[in-house]
């Protein structure tokens, strides 16, 4: 039986106080929480304190990646400070005890390489090597996530996220996938998640709306049966977002009132009765 942990990416409760975000996942069963990666905005100390006194963990930093955190910018200042950036999360992770945080190696929302692909495809493997090693040395995962091509060119299926932690070549550089941008882009998910296998590192839930499982059309019963016979020992996040094409509205102020009580409920007892 696969050892499944469920958390919620916190990324939709933008703006809430991150005490009542906790402790509404402890109410309804949550393992796990997923911090945004901002982690200048956050206080490690206070989250340290709030996941021991709800007795939650942190299951994973969401990284955050503007223009200015661009691992394949064509600008190699904006390289740089990428890698810095994820290495800042690293430090973050670490302070809260998260052993994960996710990686695409393009800003969000850029739709077209700046220079060739090859060139494009070297740095990322680069910048995720150099961060993948600082981060290899406090225990903690990179996982790279495959976004659809509306938010990214050059990650968009788990083939290509697990090419590239083939060439990066460290043990704590995964892959991850997240069912809403699998369900524009892959053949069949359940067959994508069969092909990483043990490489599946990490896992973002929604359904083929953005919204909580079982509110959309993608086959859950299909991907729970993959993830079980690769024997997926890991996180199960949702990462619910309103619709809209740019996915941190909600960092803008976007609030949806159902993503809070109502679907952070729905999530888990549909997800259970599939895993358990
Ligand atoms: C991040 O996990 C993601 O899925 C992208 O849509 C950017 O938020
Ligand atoms: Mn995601």
């Amino acid at each position: 039986m696969a050892k499944i942990k469920y958390s919620y990416n916190t990324l939709v409760y933008a703006g809430e106080d991150i005490e009542k975000s906790i402790a509404r996942l402890s109410k309804f069963g949550y393992d796990g929480v997923e911090f945004v990666g901002e982690p200048e905005t956050m206080d490690a100390k206070k989250i340290r304190e709030l996941l021991a006194k709800y007795n939650m963990e942190a299951s994973s930093i969401c990284g955050i990646y503007t223009p200015e955190r661009d691992l394949v910018s064509s600008n190699e200042n904006i390289r740089k400070n990428a890698i810095n950036y994820i290495k800042q999360c690293v430090d973050f992770a670490f302070a809260i005890g998260a052993k994960n945080i996710s990686v695409t190696p393009t800003a969000c929302m850029k739709i077209r390489p700046e220079v060739d692909i090859k060139t494009e495809w070297s740095w990322a493997v680069e910048g995720i090597r150099e961060a993948g090693e600082y981060a290899g040395e406090k225990g903690i995962r990179l996982s790279v996530e495959a976004w659809n091509r509306y938010e990214t060119y050059l990650v968009n299926r788990l083939e290509q996220s697990l090419a590239i932690v083939n060439e990066v070549d460290l043990p704590n550089v995964g892959c991850m996938g997240d069912t809403f941008h699998m369900n524009i882009e892959e053949e069949n998910i359940a067959d994508a998640f069969r092909l990483v296998g043990k490489k599946l590192y990490y896992v973002h839930i929604a359904d083929s709306n953005r919204a909580a499982p079982g509110r959309g059309h993608i086959d859950f019963k299909a991907i729970a049966q993959a993830l079980i016979e690769i024997g997926y020992e890991g996180w199960l996040s949702m990462e619910l977002l309103p619709a809209a094409a740019d996915p941190f509205m909600v960092l803008k102020g976007a609030r949806c009132d159902e993503f809070y009580d109502q679907y952070t409920e729905e999530s888990i007892d549909f997800l259970k009765k599939l895993f358990e």
